[in-house]
């Protein structure tokens, strides 16, 4: 009998991950499925592969990349430490508790290159299109390979969705904006604070984008960062320089008009109004149609499609957890595939994920937040042999970032956490975060060292 074939759309964290977790099987001795993953990009790792790029990429394909120079770790690393790979065996040493993005990136790469997952992803492809025959229960996907300007068809069992949800901006309109003189644009585009050195900055938005891009241009020398809410304000401690106020109502020229009444001149404005889930490559039956948020409809476990459950979707949620989040799932999906997991009629289904959302419209807290995600951690963990890991002490992790956000919003990555994986103490970083400026993984792991070498010499 042929071997099954899966196919994985995304060599991001999440797909990664599903790579690994076969991987992992294979290396127990089991016989594992034909798999291939397909990534637009020429490299792997989704997001944290920056691109300096924005609109299209050079073959025409729109840019997946929306983060930029000087990111850095918006949460403890300790909380989304993969379990089967720990910080200590990747960097030899204990690092601080929020890295730089070429940081995590050098970690994430750092488990799979320990193994051969690499001839595993076809590069520079482009899932076009996918048909699902019900018949066969097939897939047939469109591939484009870009380099080569070839189209092809191929077909698989099962249809691992990994393309991330955090690329393709929502973009709302304000009156006026269409003759607003300055730059306009979506946290998509954004690359670094160095354009709006000396600038008052708007930005439009409550939720991470918004409060990272704006503490970022406050660091590196804007004139004054004005953050416009629509539902809550972020609420912190604000600095002086940067500001909440209500939603922007309309421009009248490069003069924003609040709700409040309130008025304000800008150079530029910056969108962190958030993504949309986008599956162009999916017909209408297939297609996941959510907003952010941290339980998805349609998703028992919050992975198989359940009109299709061949069909799996891995890291659709709102992400508190995400790089361990990621694998659990992908354990998950792999042991279905593989037929050591067994998972219920439709209709049983159905009730089980009613049961998450009914429990996800009573959160109130970011803390509820925190602990909804970590149930759900939590059931996953039950269901596989993914290395399992103290939840309720990332949880309490994850509700020190949030206290110390509101104490300080400029001095919370200076604290240290735990990891619960090994039992390291992080180290504090060499420069508090405020006057580091420099984000290389050059300057972040050796700068002290070499600093110590050129005192001793
Ligand atoms: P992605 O990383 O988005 O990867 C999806 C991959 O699918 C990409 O490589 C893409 O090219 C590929 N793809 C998409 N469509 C196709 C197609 N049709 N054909 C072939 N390939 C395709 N998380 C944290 O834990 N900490 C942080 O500090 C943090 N900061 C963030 C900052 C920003 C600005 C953003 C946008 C996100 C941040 N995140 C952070 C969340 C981040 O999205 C996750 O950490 C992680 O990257 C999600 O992994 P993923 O694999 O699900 O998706
Ligand atoms: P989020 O977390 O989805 O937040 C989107 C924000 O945009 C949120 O504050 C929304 O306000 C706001 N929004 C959405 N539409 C509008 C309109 N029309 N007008 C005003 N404000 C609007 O996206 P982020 O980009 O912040 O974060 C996504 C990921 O990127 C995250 O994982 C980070 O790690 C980085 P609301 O509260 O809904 O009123």
């Amino acid at each position: 009998m042929s071997k099954k074939r899966v196919g994985i759309i995304g060599a991001g964290p999440s797909g990664l991950a599903q790579l690994r977790a076969f991987e992992a099987a294979k290396k127990k001795g089991l016989d594992v499925p034909e798999v291939v993953c397909f990534e637009k990009q020429s490299n792997w790792g989704g997001m944290w592969n920056y691109s300096w790029r924005t609109g299209v990429g050079k073959y025409g394909e729109p840019i997946h990349g929306s983060m930029y120079k000087y990111l850095w770790s918006n949460g403890p690393k300790e909380c989304l430490e993969f379990s089967d790979y720990s910080f200590d065996e990747h960097f030899k040493k204990p690092i601080s508790s929020y890295p730089p993005r070429p940081v995590l990136f050098d970690y994430i790469q750092g488990r799979i290159k320990k193994n051969n997952v690499r001839d595993y992803i076809r590069f520079d492809t482009t899932v076009r299109w996918v048909n699902y025959d019900e018949d066969t229960q097939k897939f047939k996907i469109v591939l484009d390979n870009l380099k080569l300007d070839k189209t092809y068809t191929e077909e698989f069992d099962y249809l691992v969705v990994a393309s991330g949800h955090f690329s393709t901006p929502n973009m709302p309109y304000f009156e006026g904006i269409d003759e607003f003189p300055g730059q306009v644009l979506h946290a998509h585009d954004f690359r670094g604070a160095d354009p709006y050195k000396d600038q008052d900055l708007l930005i439009i938005g409550s939720s991470y984008s918004a409060e990272d891009i704006g503490v970022q241009c406050h660091k590196h020398g804007a004139k004054s960062v004005t953050l416009s809410y629509r539902s809550n304000p972020i609420g912190v401690n604000w600095p002086e320089g940067i500001t909440e106020v209500p939603l922007l109502k309309y421009f009248e020229g490069d003069v924003a008009h609040f709700k409040d009444g309130t008025s304000k001149r800008f150079d530029a404005v910056v969108m962190c109004t958030g993504y949309q889930h986008k599956f162009p490559f999916l017909p209408d039956e297939l297609r996941l149609k959510t907003k952010n948020n941290l339980y998805p409809d349609h998703l028992y476990k919050g992975i198989f499609f359940n009109d299709a459950p061949n069909l799996i979707y891995l890291g659709m949620q709102d992400q508190y957890y995400t790089f361990n989040m990621f694998d659990a799932q992908a354990w998950v999906s792999r042991d279905y595939i593989m037929g050591t997991y067994k998972i219920p009629a439709k209709a049983e289904r159905r009730l089980d994920i009613n049961k998450w959302l009914i429990q996800n419209e009573k959160l109130k807290t970011s803390f509820d937040h925190v602990d909804f995600q970590s149930d759900y951690i939590k059931d996953l963990l039950s269901l596989s042999d993914y290395p399992d890991f103290n939840v309720d002490k990332v949880a309490e992790m994850f509700k020190e970032w949030l206290k110390d956000k509101d104490e300080n919003i400029l001095t919370y990555r200076d604290k240290t956490f735990q990891s619960v994986v090994t039992g390291t103490m992080a180290e504090k970083h060499h420069t508090e975060w405020m006057d580091e400026l420099d984000d290389s993984k050059e300057r972040y792991l050796y700068a002290e060292d070499k600093e110590e070498v050129e005192e001793d010499a």
